[in-house]
């Protein structure tokens, strides 16, 4: 169907003006020019946003007394259950959704024979196709009134026992000893036929039993889940339901369990959400709630999917990282164009927000759309995944050609400021926060904001490492290198804290979720206590001038500075940090709220708790960085770092006591435990084992 979002024609004619405005201080009058001759607007009658396939009701008629509800899921077998008991029978359905047989499953049971009375109905739009039989809802439709993509889904009912009809558009079963219900679908994104792929996804598994379906599900899942073991916990003693755990919380008491299922429930939904071959998480995972979901289900990639992913190696779900790698690489295609037609600059871009068909397009207003650094933040990621696996085949084939023309747009893209020398990039924003101008107006667009600065100061020096690695494009290395030296410093304020802007201006608004200027603390290691000490306090004290100020209030925000307390060493604080995020933006079910709903702070609390545990970014592997004292006594075993190393700690009042190493590449380990550091040869498949 039609794009809803294309580049402003004529884009390119306006960016040398803008950028001589924002020099000269005239950030109102460039920011005119910005929202009328650089942004575009969504176009209407373009495809559809992301959103869900349908609803599948099941109506349970004579339900009067049901007593023993309960709903669970059990995060070690990817199944959720729901059981109830009324008039003296218990009633049992369990649910999964399996990635090798492309399928949802569904077992209605009950403990007497013949109890089972239910009846069903699938309920879309007006216009949905659907064909109903007395075992099978089949359903159809192009999307969006027909500019969206098309889907086949087919809903199957196996029932022992009792009798099917079909009345008034409704399936309903009476007396069954048992229902299995299975749901497949299929769209056309990836250029397949819907109904005939949909027909044959059903017909692999049509006979074949709930128990095999659940044994390949379960397989499959463990095989990811449990890499990791995380305990942080006494057994309590008592089996708290979740919601009633997370009550307590809210009212004071703290509770590690809940954090350890915290945990490994981000580790559940990176595994259900992201499997090779599958696009990435989106802003909700993949569990949009409806037809117009938040921000369309996008993926935006000035903080979010990028936080989806934080987690993803050090967690041990390398193959989980892969849909996202695979999206920054379909950037490509229309970043390309992006970078022409709107800053006649060679490589790709990619704005504030991309979606499944791989926008790159500037479109909105200039406070969050004028920010030309998506893409070379998510090429961070590709980065990272090497580090991790040292697959130089890989490098060579996918990240580094990928990063080079990331980078490529940005040696075109970058000017000399004329007022101090330095070489910045531009108009831009500090992702969404306003400064007042020194006329005290409320402005947002800047030449060379700090985040620019370390974003592509991380690009260049990843693309430096890889072309060094593969021993390749030495002279695009030198360009590279000479552009780093012509840009500016990381600058600390007149307050101690670091710039935010090019220049030091004042915030509009101190206590802003985006803490943008701070990547280079996190998730780049620009700033470390060991290298940069003084920047190291400037960072602290940045984001102690946020939280001051009411920062952290939207889940992911609240993830990030548990991120930053770890890089800044400070355990009780990052601790503090996972409290808040779940007295104030945890949902009863455990999910972020942003609110509303929003998964990156799932993913990025994940991340936090993995960095307060374990570092490796500084070129050595850093056990129990920042054990909050809440943590006397734990264990986790199977996170990974940097160099193919997979690391099991033990720690009892405080201290470390064992720590298991596996050498999965044979590097040498650089271990460091407070002021105690080791340097090993080790070789490939060694593990070591060392008692503190
Ligand atoms: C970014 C954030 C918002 C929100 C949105 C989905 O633009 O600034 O807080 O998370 O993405």
């Amino acid at each position: 169907g039609k794009d809803s979002y294309v580049d402003k024609k004529d884009a390119g004619k306006y960016i040398d003006t803008i950028q001589k405005l924002l020099f000269a201080g005239k950030y109102k009058v460039a920011e005119k020019l910005v929202d009328n001759k650089v942004l575009n607007k969504r176009l209407s009658g373009g495809k559809n946003t992301y959103q869900m396939l349908g609803n599948l009701f099941v109506e349970t008629p004579n339900l009067d007394s049901v007593t023993n509800y309960k709903r669970e899921l059990d995060l070690n077998q990817s199944v959720a259950t729901t059981t109830f008991k009324n008039k003296g029978v218990t009633f049992k359905r369990e649910y999964f959704s399996s990635f090798p047989d492309k399928a949802m499953v569904y077992k209605f049971t009950a403990d007497a024979k013949g109890k089972i009375n239910i009846s069903t109905w699938i309920k879309r739009s007006e216009q949905t196709k659907i064909i109903i039989s007395e075992n099978r809802i089949e359903f159809s439709e192009h999307v969006g009134n027909g500019h969206g993509v098309t889907y086949h889904a087919i809903v199957d009912f196996k029932t022992k026992g009792g009798i099917s009809k079909v009345e008034k558009e409704k399936i309903t079963i009476s007396n069954a000893d048992e229902i299995i219900i299975k749901v497949v679908a299929v769209s056309n994104y990836r250029g397949l036929d819907p109904e005939k792929e949909s027909n044959l996804v059903l017909n692999k598994i049509e006979n074949t039993s709930y128990n095999e379906l659940l044994d390949r599900h379960v397989s499959d899942y463990q095989a990811l889940f449990n890499r990791v073991d995380f305990k942080i916990s006494k057994k309590t003693g008592e089996d708290f339901p979740t919601d009633v755990r997370l009550k307590k919380v809210k009212k004071g008491i703290s509770d590690n369990y809940l954090t350890q299922l915290q945990y490994q429930f981000g580790r559940y939904l990176l595994i259900s959400s992201s499997r090779p071959g599958t696009l990435p998480a989106n802003l909700q995972g993949i569990w949009a709630k409806g037809f117009t979901p938040p921000w369309n289900s996008d993926y935006h990639t000035n903080i979010n999917v990028q936080m989806n992913y934080w987690m993803a190696e050090m967690a041990n779900l390398s193959e989980c990282h892969e849909p996202f790698l695979d999206f920054v690489n379909n950037l490509r295609k229309k970043g390309r164009v992006t970078a022409r037609k709107t800053y006649n600059s060679r490589g790709f871009v990619a704005h504030h927000t991309s979606d499944v068909w791989h926008t790159t397009a500037a479109f909105g207003k200039s406070r969050y759309a004028m920010w030309p650094m998506g893409a070379a933040w998510a090429c961070e990621h590709l980065f990272t995944h090497y580090e991790y696996t040292e697959d130089k085949e890989y490098l060579k084939n996918k990240a580094y050609p990928i990063m080079k023309e990331a980078a490529l747009f940005f040696v075109d893209f970058m000017v000399t400021n004329p007022n101090t020398g330095f070489l910045v990039s531009g108009p831009s924003i500090s992702p969404e926060n306003n400064f007042l101008t020194p006329a005290g107006k409320k402005a947002t667009l800047n030449m060379g904001p700090t985040m620019d600065r370390t974003i592509i100061f991380e690009l260049f020096n990843n693309c430096i490492k890889a072309a060094e690695i593969l021993n390749t494009d030495a002279d695009f290395s030198a360009i590279l290198k000479s552009k780093i030296e012509q840009m500016p410093p990381l600058e600390i304020g007149s307050d101690g804290r670091l710039l935010e802007w090019a220049e030091e201006l004042k915030e509009a608004e101190p206590g802003h979720r985006h803490i943008s200027h701070l990547y280079a603390l996190h998730p780049s290691n620009q700033i470390s206590k060991s290298q940069t000490p003084e920047l190291f306090e400037a960072a602290k004290k940045t984001l102690e001038g946020r939280l001051s100020h009411g920062g952290g209030h939207t889940g992911w925000s609240r993830a990030w500075i548990i991120n930053f307390y770890a890089r800044l060493l400070q355990g009780d604080k990052a601790y503090e940090n996972i409290l808040a995020l779940q007295r104030k933006s945890t949902l009863p079910n455990l999910l972020d709220v942003h609110p509303p709903f929003q998964i990156d702070g799932n993913f990025g609390v994940v991340s936090g708790i993995t960095e307060m545990l374990l570092q490796s970014h500084n070129d050595e592997i850093h056990i129990l960085p920042a054990l909050p004292s809440e943590w006397q006594s734990g264990s986790i075993k199977g996170i990974v770092a940097k160099k193919g190393f997979e690391i099991d700690i033990t720690w009892e009042l405080g201290k470390l006591k064992t720590l298991v190493v596996t050498s999965k590449l044979g590097n040498t380990l650089k271990l460091r435990y407070n002021e105690d550091v080791k340097e090993i040869e080790t070789k490939k498949g060694e593990v070591l084992t060392f008692d503190y």
